[in-house]
Formats: structure tokens, sequence, C-alpha cells
């Protein structure tokens, strides 16, 4: 993977700086309230060597409150929902020791990381109640980004992290070319709880579950960090910088703040080219957005992160308040006075685009209701061959009336078009959401780690039924 991480040195203000006052500080410090919303702690680091990170995470159930005042039966990592945040920085090593008490079998996947396919916490690997996976590889140079990691067992995985089990991943860079700002992490999810608290999971062959399985299960409870509602401080004229995950099993966000306008920043494999002004962006399940939200609000005011309405759905399933916006987390201005907003860089990290004249093979990949080419997974089958080096574009193909978020394990790639329109500037991603009737082309270049792939849709309830392949790249 080419990525070079150049220093920023044209500098372009994207905001209008008003005159600043002699008073104001020359950029933004954070905002002095505290924040209800509280991230998850970062997993404490055991090796003394140098650019080694050793962590240890457990899986096991146990009973939570997830809903305030509820206790609830869930499945935690190290004791919490969401699981502590794993922070490494790129070129580390990481050595990971994954403990397995839960009552099932398990597996641990490091969504959207480039390493070897013993590594990936594929259901190639399961690993078994009682017993423990060590896991141990080096983050590729140029891979800081926002990632992370769930349970990934053959036909478990939507019950295990509907059950609690997901967790945030953060690859920072040796220079990251923003410049020092207030960052949060949101993680975003959703569950549905019966009235005693327990987790509801509809019984297999129920009208309800059939209905999961064509949607993806959704939950009427939205939370942010495993909180309902959080609120987070601004200053008026600061710039944070958000890093959001979403963990959710099916549903997508269409995320804006109203009367403020967002700047795009960074996508699943970490910061873009430049920045791109909008009002909203749609995150499918499992992709990963950076955001700087610009506090355009004066002091002592307040407005909510939503969730717009954004139709995924088949009209025969489609869930009855889908066209009702939901408010995700409050966004509350200090009274303090307004600082000057920090200067982001024109050219925030330069991406090359893959080379189009190197591909070699396009493959296509038909998308229909639980299904990828007509197939659903088979373990002993490997549906793709690829080789080692080459570089390919990959066509997928949604055929029916209903979204699908296309995942790739183990490999980056770049979006070229979709249905037929150019990508404004290359970036990169683990997941593209194809829309209904809608044709997306990526490329990809399989640059080392030969090996067994998955790729898959993301809505855990159709990755659970078999929409799902096997890529296997091998050695020329
Ligand atoms: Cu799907």
């Amino acid at each position: 993977m080419v990525i070079r991480v150049a220093l920023a040195l044209a500098l372009f203000a994207l905001v209008p700086v008003p005159e600043a006052p002699s008073a104001w500080p020359a950029s933004a410090p954070p905002a002095s309230a505290a924040d209800s919303l509280v991230a998850p702690p970062i997993l404490p680091n055991r090796s003394r060597e140098p650019r080694t990170v050793e962590v240890t995470l457990t899986a096991t159930a146990s009973t939570v409150e997830l809903v305030p005042g509820v206790r609830s039966d869930a499945f935690v990592y190290n004791g919490r929902v969401p699981g502590p945040t794993l922070e490494v920085r790129e070129g580390d090593r990481l050595i990971i020791h994954v403990r397995n008490e839960l009552p099932e079998e398990t597996t641990v996947h490091w969504h959207g990381l480039h390493l070897p396919w013993q590594a990936d916490g594929s259901p190639f690997y399961p690993i078994a109640p009682g017993e423990q996976a060590d896991f141990d590889f080096v983050l590729p140079e140029g891979s800081a980004g926002t990632y992370w990691y769930h349970p990934h067992p053959h036909h478990r995985t939507a019950f295990q992290v509907a059950k609690g089990l997901y967790g945030a991943l953060i690859v920072r860079a040796a220079h990251d070319p923003l410049p020092a700002m207030t960052e949060k992490l949101l993680i975003l999810s959703d569950n549905r709880f019966l009235p005693d608290g327990s987790i509801q999971i509809p019984d297999a062959g129920s009208l309800e579950a059939r209905i999961d399985f064509e949607n993806g299960r959704e939950g009427d409870v939205l939370f942010v960090n495993g909180q309902v509602m959080p609120t987070v401080h601004i200053r008026s004229g600061e710039v944070q910088r958000w890093r959001i995950v979403n963990a959710s099993a099916a549903r997508v966000y269409r995320l804006a703040i109203p009367g403020h306008e967002l700047l795009h920043v960074g996508s699943d494999g970490g910061l873009f080219g430049q920045a791109l002004p909008v009002d909203e962006i749609v995150v499918s399940a499992s992709e990963r957005v950076e955001v700087l939200v610009r506090g355009t609000g004066d002091p002592g005011t307040r407005v909510a992160l939503q969730t717009l309405p954004y139709d995924r759905y088949i009209p025969q399933t489609r869930p009855p308040d889908w066209d009702e916006p939901r408010d995700l987390v409050t966004l509350e201005y200090t009274g303090d006075p307004a600082v000057r907003p920090v200067e982001i860089p024109k050219v925030i990290r330069p991406i090359e685009p893959l080379d189009s004249d190197e591909v070699t093979v396009t493959r296509v990949m038909s998308l229909t209701q639980g299904f990828i080419n007509g197939r659903t997974m088979d373990m002993g089958r490997v549906d793709e061959v690829a080789t080692l080096g080459t570089t390919e574009i990959w066509q997928i193909e949604n055929l029916v009336g209903m979204d699908h978020p296309f995942h790739l394990h183990g490999f980056s790639f770049q979006v070229i078009d979709r249905n037929g329109v150019p990508e404004p500037f290359p970036k990169w991603e683990d997941t593209v959401n194809v829309p209904k009737h809608e044709t997306v082309r990526f490329i990809v270049k399989f640059e080392d780690y030969p090996g067994k792939w998955m790729y898959h849709c993301h809505i855990l309830d159709h990755e659970n039924f078999g929409m799902m392949g096997v890529l296997e790249v091998r050695k020329p």
C-alpha cells in the first residue's frame, strides 16, 4: 500500500477567520465544561519494548448496565461495552492476547487492518471457549486511521455483536498532518431490549427474525460509546476532530448537525488528501469517518448531532419510523467567548491513486438478498483466486432494492466510480455501501500477505446467513 504522509506546507484556512482581537488565544483551547460523553479507556500496554504494544482482551459473559438503571445479560470485552480502545502507532508491533471466556466459540477480527491472514481473526481461526489466541503483527507505515474490532465466528457474528462485543482501534500517525485540537471518539451502535432488561433477540423462524434477516437487526435505543444522548461541549470558534465508528449491525447513519457545515477529512483508511465541506455524511455498517466539527454557533446555545432518515430498505420491511430523524449527541456551546478557529492544511495527506494501467483482472460481484454471485458462504470453498502483487478492479453490482455495505478483509481499496460517476479524489476504504440497484467499482492491489480473505456484506444478519465469499491470494 503506497501512502505518503507529507508535511502539509501549504496552509489554507477553510474557515473564514474573523479579525482576531488581541485577547484571543492563537489556537482553540479545549472546551472548558466537562462532557458527559466518555471515551472507552485505552487498553494498557504491558510491553517495555520500543514500538511494541502488548495487550490482553478478554471476552466474557457478564451482567452489565447497558441502558441506565437496567441490568442486562451481555457479552463484554474486559468487563465493558464497548470494549476498551486499542490505541497504537503506525509501524508498531502489536501483540494481542485474546482470551475466550464465553460459553461459545469466538474470534476477534481487526476490521480494516492490513496483516497476515492468520492474524485476521476470520472464521478460519475460531477460538474455543476457555482458549486463548495470540496475535502478533506489525502495522504498516501510512496506516494511521480509525478502525475497530469485533467477533467474526461463522454464523454467530450478529449475535455476539448484539450481545455487546465491539470496540475501537485507533492507529496514530508518526506525524499527524492535522493541527492539534480536541479529539472525540464516537462509537455508534443500536440495540433493543425486553422490559426486564434482556437484549431482545427474536426466536429463529419468527416473523421478527425474518424481518431482521431482511433489514438487518436494528434497535430502537441508539448508543454513542454505550451512552444514550451524551453531551459534548464546544467553544464558539473551536474546531474538534471526531472519529466516528459505525458498530451497528445494519443501521446506516446519515449524520448532520443542523446549521453546521462539517468538514469530512477521513474515511476507513485514514485522512483524505483534502477536506471536503459537507452538510451530511452517510456512514454504513462498519464504516468509519473522520470529521472536523466547527463551532460556528453562539456561546450558550445547543444543537444535536442527528441521524437523518436514510432509506436503505426494501419497502415491504421498511420500519414504520424510518423517516424520523433521531438525536445522537447534544452539542452544547460553553459560555466562554469565541476563539479563533485553527487553520486546516489545504493538503492534508496526499494519496496516490492506484494505477489503473496495472489492472489485470476485473471481477464482478453480484449482490442479491443473502447471496454473492448466487452463492452462500462455504468455508471449504475458494470463490475467487488472485495473484499476489497484482492490481484488480472489483465491480460490485447490487441487483436488489436494498443497500448492501460490501467489506473486503485485509486490503484497503480505492473507489473509482459509483454508478459511473467518478469519485472526486482517491481515498482508502475497506467497506463501501452499494445502494439499491447501483454499481460501485473499486481498485485494489494485493500487496503481500497471501492467504484466504473474506469478502462479505456487513449487514451482520446477511453475513450470518452466508452473504460472504473467500478470496485466496496466491503467490505467483
Ligand atoms: Cu447485505
